[in-house]
């Protein structure tokens, strides 16, 4: 499958996607004996790639693997060693920058723009970020020696497939633990292709195991006895199931579930910025955001005001073919989510709030949900409690300070928030009233590989990222425990 992006002169030679991936066991690619399965450009509907899948016992084979590696080469390596390999992965992820933002479009649906602008270049900064940790783990602040935890067993989502990976890999590196990761069953390519590079890195065979396939090999994973730690990004209701298949182990988890995040704008905020907050916070990544502002809060006195320039700007956005760099929103990522974003959005209509959809044209192929706001949205309704996960906004007002953070916190989630305000005490005054991990101020959805990152409640526990991201990895007060 030729690439219609035109490649760099010398990246050419790589312009290709290959017919089969392979899964990357004890440092070599090769057959798992699960069923094949098929990665589908959600753009066009069109087989992409065919992706050979692990069983349970390619799982314990590479639990194995990354044991051995744990207790051998990657433990008596000097820390500043392990370091090295961190800074040649962050190296190797900038040099196949194009090829990664290719893959991951035609396997995500995600626009061109966000996969080279925010998911390629961030996911190569988390290397180089956690590459400095490798020899300073001493000076964290978490005690004279900490140490690693041992394997670390990981399933990560379909929606920043690369970046998931590294926001996964790069902490526990850097941490000295070794990894069984696996990628979501609808977007595994950039996670093979990743393993290329840690593989061309050097990295001692089994310090990184990938493996895709769907739940069950999740499953089989963050149950195997031989799991030290497990870390997960995916669904709340698959978070509570791993929590409780953990209960009692003493094996450390931390789960990063889903949100239902408040974006407030008060009247004193500079309404255009905070447009075009509200529409990054809702349409970037098509909404399949965990940290997504799915919930737009605005202050009563000038609610009018900001939906008219709200839909004005949303006018303006273009939908379609995600490999033109043009595109600002591209396909949902399965025909499954497409059908969770279509039913959970029709109850709004049921339950009487006013839709508002973009008047793009939708391509004739490929998932596609048009660009959706819902005013007159009460708390009650399903479309201002459930975690929608696609390009549909939630629209509610508020009086008072007081009301804006009651409403914010009237969910089961933690995940994040943002406040749309030129006061900084009221900035202050709502960060912390506010029940979330993250709250952004005068901007949203910016991540970060010094920051940390997690949430509260049914949004899961622990963090990625920063400090804290690393101590979820070493054997430490702060690492959450099941
Ligand atoms: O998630 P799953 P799905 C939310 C979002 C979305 C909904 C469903 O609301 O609409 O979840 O998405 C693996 N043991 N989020 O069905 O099933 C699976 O193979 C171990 C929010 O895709 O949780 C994949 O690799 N692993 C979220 C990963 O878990 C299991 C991102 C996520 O899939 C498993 C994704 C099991 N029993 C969805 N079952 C976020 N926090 O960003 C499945 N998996």
């Amino acid at each position: 499958l030729e690439w219609d992006y035109a490649p760099a002169p010398e990246s050419a030679a790589i312009g290709r996607i290959r017919d089969r991936y392979r899964m990357y066991l004890d440092g070599d690619f090769v057959d798992g004996q699960g069923d094949d399965l098929t990665s589908v450009n959600p753009a066009t509907e069109e087989p992409l790639a065919t992706v050979s899948t692990a069983s349970a016992a390619d799982v314990d084979r590479a639990v194995t693997a990354a044991r051995r590696a744990y207790e051998g080469p990657w433990s008596a390596m000097p820390a500043a060693e392990r370091g090295k390999y961190l800074f040649r992965i962050a190296r190797g992820i900038a040099e196949r920058a194009r090829e990664l933002a290719v893959v991951e479009t035609l396997d995500n649906g995600k626009p061109i723009k966000e996969s080279r602008d925010v998911d390629v270049p961030t996911a190569s900064a988390h290397f180089f970020y956690h590459a400095g940790w490798a020899d300073k783990l001493a000076h964290a602040g978490l005690g004279p020696a900490p140490r690693p935890l041992g394997v670390v067993g990981q399933v990560i989502p379909w929606n920043f497939p690369l970046l998931m990976a590294a926001w996964k890999i790069a902490p526990a590196l850097a941490a000295g633990n070794t990894v069984v990761l696996k990628p979501a069953e609808t977007t595994p390519l950039t996670a093979l292709v990743l393993a290329e590079i840690l593989a061309d890195a050097g990295l001692p065979d089994g310090v990184v195991n990938i493996l895709p396939g769907a739940g069950d090999v999740g499953q089989a994973l963050v149950r195997h006895p031989g799991i030290d730690k497990v870390a997960f990004t995916g669904s709340t209701e698959v978070g509570r199931q791993i929590q409780s298949a953990l209960a009692g182990t003493g094996r450390a988890l931390t789960l990063e579930l889903g949100g239902k995040a408040a974006n407030i704008v008060f009247d004193d905020a500079p309404l255009d910025q905070a447009v075009e907050g509200i529409v990054n916070g809702i349409f970037f990544n098509q909404g399949h955001v965990c940290c997504a502002g799915s919930r737009l809060l605005v202050q009563e006195s000038v609610a009018d005001e900001v939906l008219d320039k709200l839909r004005l700007r949303i006018s303006t956005l273009r939908l379609g073919d995600p490999m033109d760099k043009n595109t600002d929103v591209g396909a949902v990522n399965s025909a499954e989510q497409l059908q969770r974003i279509t039913e959970l959005s029709a109850t709004g209509d049921l339950e009487g709030a006013q839709r508002w959809t973009s008047p793009c044209p939708l391509p004739d192929r490929g998932y596609f949900f048009p660009p959706t706001v819902f005013s007159g949205v009460t708390q009650s309704m399903r479309i201002a409690r459930d975690e929608i996960f696609g390009p549909v906004l939630s629209v509610l007002t508020f009086r008072t300070p007081d009301e804006a953070v009651a409403k914010a916190n009237n969910t089961p989630y933690g995940l994040s928030a943002g406040v749309w305000t030129e006061k900084g005490s009221r900035i202050l005054g709502m960060a912390s009233a506010l029940r979330a991990g993250v709250v952004w101020a005068n901007t949203f959805n910016r991540f970060d590989p010094t920051a940390a990152f997690g949430g509260y409640r049914e949004s899961g526990f622990g963090r990625e990222g920063g400090r804290a991201g690393l101590a979820a990895y070493l054997r430490s007060d702060e690492g959450a425990q099941a």
